[in-house]
């Protein structure tokens, strides 16, 4: 079956070995973040702590080019079609590279990809809210330059507990006025009522996660009617323990109350997962395979690119 996903965190998609690898090269410690080859972590704060240590490893352009390469290569061979993927300039600067030379050796990345396997790719910019709302603006004020063709998108990552959406309304302003599309983290480690004022605040056409909004009817009417996209990242939820089994989390029930849903795997390695892993927790879950492929047009249809890509991948 064809897949595609519009939710992954490039450094989070950095399989363990790969980050054991540059950590030796580079001197870095990584036995407190990967164990027996897994990474470890034991709640969302530590998972983000882990996940920054990995991406400190990440420090030269060949260093993101191959990692970009991989995971899409990785992606193509399982049969994807298309993905779109988070990039942080902020975590770039932390590992000591100019947020311009890490989205153009990704761009190398994805043309790479693109050349040996024909999967199409491209870049969101996300803020890191819990950095505040200054970073965030400074990122959609490097997202927003033009120089960057592959970068098609703005989004909002980082501790959904920490500030409230507003916050982030002039970065979004920002990101909109430059005709990049929109997504922001909502509704996963917080309610519906985060999703709602994601949904007021910043305007964006789609939520990364968004499945608490099932707590809320009324927000799920709203998100039909409004045609938002969730970026639905099962595994995720289960690891993280949004939700406590497969049998409680709400993607059929969010997929029968017509809302325009997505498959993604937000960071897989460090979730244990794969895109090809959430297309078969869908089928677990009861979801049949015209269903299935509905989210990989879903994916297309909401993707953050040109028409013309679009509508070739759509054939
Ligand atoms: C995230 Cl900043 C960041 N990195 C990776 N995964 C995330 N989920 C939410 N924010
Ligand atoms: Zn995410």
């Amino acid at each position: 079956m064809p897949m595609a996903e519009l939710h992954c965190h490039i450094e989070g998609a950095a399989h363990p070995d790969l980050v054991r690898a540059h950590a030796a090269r580079h001197g870095i410690d990584v036995s407190g973040i990967i164990r027996d080859g897994h990474y470890v972590w034991h709640d969302f704060t530590s998972f983000l702590a882990a996940y920054d240590r990995a991406s400190s490893v990440f420090r030269s352009e060949a260093d993101y080019a191959d990692l970009a390469a991989d995971h899409l290569g990785r992606l193509a061979a399982a049969g994807a079609i298309y993905a779109e993927f988070f990039v942080s300039p902020d975590h770039a600067c932390e590992a000591g590279l100019a947020p311009e030379a890490y989205v153009a050796s990704l761009s190398r990345g994805i043309e790479q990809a693109r050349q040996e396997s024909g999967i199409e790719a491209r870049m969101i910019v996300v803020g890191v809210r819990h950095l505040g709302p200054e970073a965030v603006e400074r990122a959609a004020r490097f997202a927003a330059r033009p120089s960057h063709p592959l970068v098609t998108g703005f989004g909002l990552a980082g501790d959904e507990r920490i500030g409230t959406p507003a916050d982030f309304a002039r970065a979004f302003a920002i990101a909109r006025d430059a005709g990049l599309g929109l997504t922001a983290h909502a509704g996963e480690l917080c309610g519906p009522e985060s999703v709602r004022a994601a949904l007021d605040a910043l305007k964006p056409s789609r939520i990364g996660h968004g499945v608490r909004a099932i707590e809320d009817p009324e927000l799920v009417r709203r998100i039909v009617g409004e045609g938002i996209v969730l970026e639905v990242c099962p595994g995720s939820n289960l690891a993280l323990g949004i939700y406590p089994d497969a049998a409680s989390h709400p993607l059929k029930r969010l997929v029968s109350a017509g809302v325009r849903v997505t498959l993604n795997s937000d960071d897989p390695p460090f979730f244990r997962t794969t895109l090809a892993d959430e297309y078969a927790f869908a089928a677990e879950a009861g979801i049949d395979a015209g269903t299935r492929l509905g989210f990989t047009r879903q994916a297309i249809e909401a993707a953050f690119v040109d028409d013309a890509t679009r509508h070739r991948l759509l054939d």
